[in-house]
């Protein structure tokens, strides 16, 4: 969820720089799990978000994980749905984002299923916003199993190289602040080197993502919107650059649980730490 600036034209008509996540490879019509949706038209405000079921990779210990993502399918405004009756999988708390960016990001989170599973069995990931119910449905159906080359390929990730792992990222553990004060928090990311950049290429040409390592924070959760009054993205410098530390300021309005998500990117495969913020 590396973002990256990309000039669009606001409802006004002007041109606007805006940060845009580089997960949102345009994908309209967006293919669900549970079939084409409808293209719409494009619009900023006012539609729903749709859960998405992006598949499955079998875990060390026998277990299994399910990875969901979403498309929100306004291009400007941001989503919050609370955990409940509108936001929960199977009926409960799986650890899904209550916040949704504009656009399509894959591999959110995962729900992880015990080794007895089978194949049939369903998790349902549920979204009700504006008169609206979307639901994604994961199972472990062999065609939908994951390898880094096939999230790689998913996200549009324009340096694919098969030997390439995610990185690893570590960070500040949970916090708890009284308002209005405000809080630090780290994150520091390393990586394999992979993927490597390829040859000189031009700057402008389209398509061209930048390399290296970075580390980039977004909300995933909370009952109001953060502020992060300092830089939101680190990147190295040059793509030789094994690992980056990122820092931040993060600031609250309002009272309850958040969780600020900090997102490392090699440019192809992502790889999270998420930091609970209890805000009294
Ligand atoms: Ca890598």
């Amino acid at each position: 969820m590396l973002m990256r600036l990309r000039w669009i034209l606001s409802p006004i008509g002007a041109l606007v720089l805006m940060a845009v996540p580089h997960h949102l490879a345009a994908q309209i019509p967006f293919e669900s799990s549970t079939g084409p949706i409808p293209y719409n038209g494009q619009y900023s405000r006012g539609q729903d978000v749709v859960p998405s079921y992006d598949g499955w990779k079998a875990n060390p210990d026998g277990t299994f994980s399910m990875y969901f993502g979403y498309m929100n399918r306004n291009f400007e405004e941001q989503l919050d749905i609370d955990i409940g009756p509108n936001n929960n999988v199977d009926g409960g708390d799986r650890g899904q984002p209550t916040h949704f960016y504009p656009r399509r990001y894959w591999f959110v989170f995962k729900v992880v299923v015990p080794k007895d599973w089978g194949v049939d069995k369903k998790v349902t990931w549920t979204l009700s916003i504006r008169g609206k119910t979307n639901t994604a449905k994961g199972w472990l159906q062999p065609d939908w199993e994951l390898s880094n080359e096939v999230m790689m390929e998913n996200v549009g990730a324009g340096n694919r190289d098969p030997d390439n792992e995610a990185p690893v990222i570590t960070g500040t553990g949970p916090q708890t602040i009284s308002l209005p004060d405000t809080v630090t928090l780290s994150a520091v990311a390393r990586d394999d080197l992979l993927p490597r950049p390829r040859g000189q290429r031009n700057s402008g040409e389209a398509g061209v993502e930048a390399q290296g390592l970075s580390v980039q924070w977004i909300q995933y959760r909370g009952p109001g919107a953060i502020t992060f009054t300092a830089p939101t993205r680190a990147a190295t410098s040059t793509a030789s650059s094994r690992s980056v530390t990122s820092t931040t300021v993060a600031a609250f309005k309002v009272p309850g649980i958040y969780v600020v998500r900090a997102v490392a990117s090699d440019s192809a495969l992502d790889s999270f730490h998420d930091i609970t913020v209890t805000v009294k």
